[in-house]
């Protein structure tokens, strides 16, 4: 069965891939499977519909059969569990990758959404300097520590894996900064991985339907 995803009809980032059905559809070019997008304007992410499937009116979400489900990280996590090529076999490998996937989101990705959203809503306020800085220290923090474990391997641990994917499109959101570029390994990690077949044709796709839709 074909699975379906949501997205913003109008992405806001005009098509970057930086909204969280990026690392989606990247997961599901990954593993070979073939899928459907629900575009989704932010008014019907607000209606009834989709707050059934996605109790706090986001995109992105993931519908097969009778399972519907939100959270990028839990969908990224039910696409690899079902099909090769995101996970190890080995267990404990496997449990290893499923660490990295969670230190993506709860670790790195934090202090990066917090610095894209402090540029954009607070800008005019009087802590913006002080926040930005505290914001930017905390993500040299764990940039740091990132760069220091993947050294010079290619992936995080052993061969690329759903912590990988979701590492990167955490780490993507700092390439318009100069931060990344800091941490030369880290800058070539996320090079390597947009350089994956499947990371382009997602990248392509998302970007497809910012070029379709008519501006306004
Ligand atoms: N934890 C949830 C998940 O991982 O699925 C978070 C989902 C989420 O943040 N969804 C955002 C959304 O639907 C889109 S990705 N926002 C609408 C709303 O909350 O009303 C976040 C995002 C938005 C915009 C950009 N951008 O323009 O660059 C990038 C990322």
């Amino acid at each position: 069965m074909t699975p379906t995803i949501t997205a913003f009809e109008r992405s806001p980032d005009r098509g970057k891939g930086l909204a969280r059905d990026m690392r989606v559809r990247w997961a599901l070019e990954e593993v070979g499977q073939p899928y459907d997008v629900r575009l989704l304007s932010f008014k019907a992410m607000k209606e009834p519909a989709h707050l059934a499937i996605q109790p706090f009116g986001q995109i992105p979400t993931y519908e097969e059969g009778d399972l519907a489900l939100f959270e990028s990280g839990a969908i990224v996590l039910h696409i690899a569990e079902r099909h090769a090529g995101l996970l190890p076999d080995d267990a404990n490998a496997r449990a290893r990758a499923i660490a990295w996937m969670f230190a993506a989101l709860n670790t790195v990705e934090p202090p990066i959404f917090d610095r894209a959203l402090c540029k954009i809503l607070e800008r005019d306020k009087p802590w913006y300097e002080q926040r930005l800085r505290y914001l930017e220290d905390s993500i040299r923090n764990r940039l740091e520590r990132l760069s220091v474990r993947l050294g010079d391997a290619e992936w995080l641990d052993g061969a690329f894996s759903a912590g990988d994917l979701l590492m990167v499109t955490v780490l993507l959101r700092l390439k318009a900064s100069d931060i990344l570029d800091e941490y030369p390994n880290l800058a070539a990690y996320v090079a390597r991985a947009e350089a994956r077949p499947a990371y382009k044709r997602a990248f392509d796709a998302q970007l497809a339907v910012f070029t379709a839709v008519p501006a306004g």
